[in-house]
């Protein structure tokens, strides 16, 4: 039987990670982050895909790609995570558990970053926890995804 399926969305200007502003998001790159998300999920019998997009609507098309088809969602909406009702649309329209993913703690920066438009949707939110942020959320995305005694 074929593997389930994680997908891991990042947001504009993840791209740009270990590039600039190391002391808020570290020294890693993007590829290094989804690096260890891939291999914790692998390590727990399931596939990683990911997407990075600077677009919206990429990111739109990538979450509605996922309805019926993967386990869970981890996302880092970037900045999309404090506006974007598009997104959040979106994500309430995906059946599976989604985890919200920061590398920095948006609740302790700047006002504007305070909202969350995501956040309501997720099972859980990991923030402020760098790069050891990427295998947590993965953790909880698969755990979230099995079924549970009640
Ligand atoms: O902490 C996070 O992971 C964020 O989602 C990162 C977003 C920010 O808008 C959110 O409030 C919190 C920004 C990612 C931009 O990353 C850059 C990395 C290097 C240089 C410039 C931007």
């Amino acid at each position: 039987m074929a593997r389930q399926v994680i997908l891991l969305i990042s947001g504009p200007n993840l791209n740009l990670l270990g590039d600039r502003e190391p002391e808020i998001y570290g020294t890693d790159t993007l590829l290094d982050h989804v690096a260890a998300a891939r291999q914790r999920a692998q390590e727990k019998g399931f596939d990683l895909e990911h997407i990075q997009s600077n677009h919206e609507g990429d990111l739109i098309d990538a979450i509605h790609s996922a309805r019926n088809r993967a386990a869970s969602i981890v996302i880092n909406p970037g900045a999309l995570t404090h506006y974007s009702w598009a997104l959040h649309d979106a994500l309430a329209a995906y059946e599976g558990p989604i985890v919200e993913l920061h590398i920095s703690d948006p609740k302790q920066r700047e006002p504007w970053r305070h909202t969350s438009v995501v956040e309501p949707l997720a099972v859980a939110t990991v923030a402020g926890r760098g790069a050891a942020g990427y295998p947590e959320a993965i953790d909880i995305a698969i755990d979230a995804s099995q079924p549970h005694d009640s």
